[in-house]
């Protein structure tokens, strides 16, 4: 069985954090709508959709992804590196249980899950204002045994790795290269944004389709050239929040 693990969007969202932007009001009832049809989306490509409640005093906790990196063999329960998100993780290191090994990231070393991108075996970790050198060799140690490697990435002008660029497909990386140099996915097949859409390299990969940001149609084009399936979803309020299609949920199999 599939699983989409997401968390409701909290009535203080307006306190969320925020680095590359200004704070513009977030209507709450209209990201509440928007985060379902998100969910409902997933719903459609297979996935069995379990929210979290909110958490009024957690103004971030709908992104859920910064809290979990969830591999097929072990969970990984991050230390946020924002000091308001760091209880985020008790509520979903308790959800995950059940379904994996948790390990953990220990103090002071701290790891945003928004800052890895997994492609098969290989982990690129982007060391940002939220990730330290210390998460991202903590992370390392963790996952060698599995036969992970891990590739820390330089990221400047964004929150975290994947908001820079994320696969698209098994092969497949969708990429800003003015925040991140693309030669570190010389492995696999890049594509880049439409430069008028810096925000459109976060995509999330939901099996056969690509969940993607309605408000960046040009990148959208680009990607449905080359036959990846798109289903576009309205972030317009979580983005004020400086969040994306990838940070609302934590995809995987139940084992
Ligand atoms: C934060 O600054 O932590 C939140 N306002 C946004 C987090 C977005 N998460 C993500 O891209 N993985």
């Amino acid at each position: 069985m599939l699983i989409a693990l997401t968390r409701d969007v909290s009535p203080d969202i307006a306190r969320c954090e925020l680095t590359h932007l200004e704070r513009r009001p977030v209507d709450v009832e209209l990201a509440v709508t928007q985060h379902r049809q998100y969910e409902d989306c997933l719903g459609r490509r297979g996935y069995e959709v379990r929210r979290l409640p909110a958490d009024p005093d957690l103004p971030d906790s709908v992104f859920i992804e910064d809290t979990c990196v969830v591999l097929p063999e072990v969970a990984v329960i991050t230390r946020p590196g924002a000091d308001s998100r760091k209880p985020e993780t008790r509520g979903v290191a308790e959800a995950m249980q059940p379904f994996r090994i948790l390990r953990f990231i220990e103090p002071p070393a701290t790891l945003d899950g928004g800052d890895v991108l997994q492609i098969g075996k290989r982990l690129f970790v982007g060391l940002t204002l939220r990730t330290s050198a210390e998460g991202i060799e903590q992370f390392r140690r963790l996952l060698q045994p599995y036969g992970y490697t891990v590739t820390p990435v330089t990221v400047t002008g964004c929150l975290h790795l994947k908001s820079a660029a994320t696969a698209v497909a098994d092969d497949a990386v969708l990429v800003n290269p003015t925040w991140v140099d693309s030669s570190v996915f010389r492995d696999f097949t890049r594509m880049e944004v439409d430069p008028s859409e810096p925000a459109g390299a976060n995509a999330l990969l939901a099996r056969d389709a690509v969940i993607y940001p309605a408000g960046c149609p040009r990148t959208r084009e680009r990607l449905e050239k080359r036959g990846i399936h798109v289903e576009p979803v309205d972030m317009s309020e979580l983005s004020k929040a400086e969040g994306g299609v990838t940070c609302c949920s934590l995809l995987f199999e139940a084992n």
